[in-house]
């Protein structure tokens, strides 16, 4: 049977890694076969545009070149990770992935929807994940937890309003479609979000 597809998302400073490793622990208590990845990344050749997209540099990268490379490196991570991985019956736990280019791209930078639409159909083809979970927070609390924990990267270095816009492409997408979207209010203590995301996952249907 193929496996499911779980992606984690959210803004800045939402505690996506904090909170990968919990889901991870879960699903692996329930015996789940497991394959944890990210995006921009996962792959040998997509941790390298990972890097180009990630690293401040002194020429700006142009906004078309940004979205190109993101998909770049979703191609290969599908084609040589995700996509295996599922169809031999593992799941995958991916920290970001497709709703992190409608909001970054899409919101964030204004980019042409119909395009990623585009992008997405010639990428992903039939893969798409099955639960999402969305550790949503106002910016302004998620920014100083980013701030407090590194240095910032370069989308971390964005104004304001560009998370703003994040933020409310992501929960466009949440409200669009809420059987695979749980919105997870990321504010309280870490103890009180976790319960949320077992909640979640139980409610759609996976067993932990
Ligand atoms: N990007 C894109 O533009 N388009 C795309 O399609 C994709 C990605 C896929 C890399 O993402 C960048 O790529 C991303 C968008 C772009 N923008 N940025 N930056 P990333 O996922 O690798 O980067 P990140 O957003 O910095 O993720 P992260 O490392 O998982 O950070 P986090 O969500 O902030 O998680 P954290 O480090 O676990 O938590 C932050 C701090 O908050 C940390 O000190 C925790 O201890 C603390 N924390 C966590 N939970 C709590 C609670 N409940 N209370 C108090 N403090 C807490």
């Amino acid at each position: 049977m193929r496996g499911k597809l779980i992606t984690l998302e959210g803004g800045e400073g939402v505690g996506k890694s904090t909170n990968l490793a919990y889901v991870r622990n879960l699903l692996e208590q329930a015996g789940v076969d497991l394959v944890v990845t990210r995006e921009p990344g996962g792959t040998e050749v997509a941790e390298k545009i990972r890097s180009l997209l990630l690293t401040p540099s002194e020429e700006p990268i142009a906004e078309l070149t940004e979205l190109l490379l993101v998909f770049a490196a979703r191609a290969q991570h599908v084609e040589t990770l995700i996509r295996p991985a599922l169809e031999r019956g593992a799941w995958v736990l991916c920290d970001r992935f497709i709703d992190a280019t409608y909001a970054y791209q899409g919101g964030g930078r204004a980019m042409n929807l119909g395009v990623i639409a585009q992008l997405e159909q010639l990428v992903l083809a039939e893969v798409r994940p099955d639960i999402t979970l969305l550790l949503d927070l106002p910016v302004e609390v998620g920014m100083a937890r980013a701030r407090a924990r590194a240095d910032l990267d370069r989308f971390e270095q964005e104004q304001m309003s560009f998370f703003e816009s994040v933020r409310s492409a992501y929960l466009a997408r949440a409200k669009a479609e809420p059987n695979r979207v749980a919105i997870i209010d990321a504010q309280p203590a870490l103890e009180k979000v976790q319960l949320q995301i077992q909640q979640a996952l139980q409610q759609l249907g996976v067993a932990v």
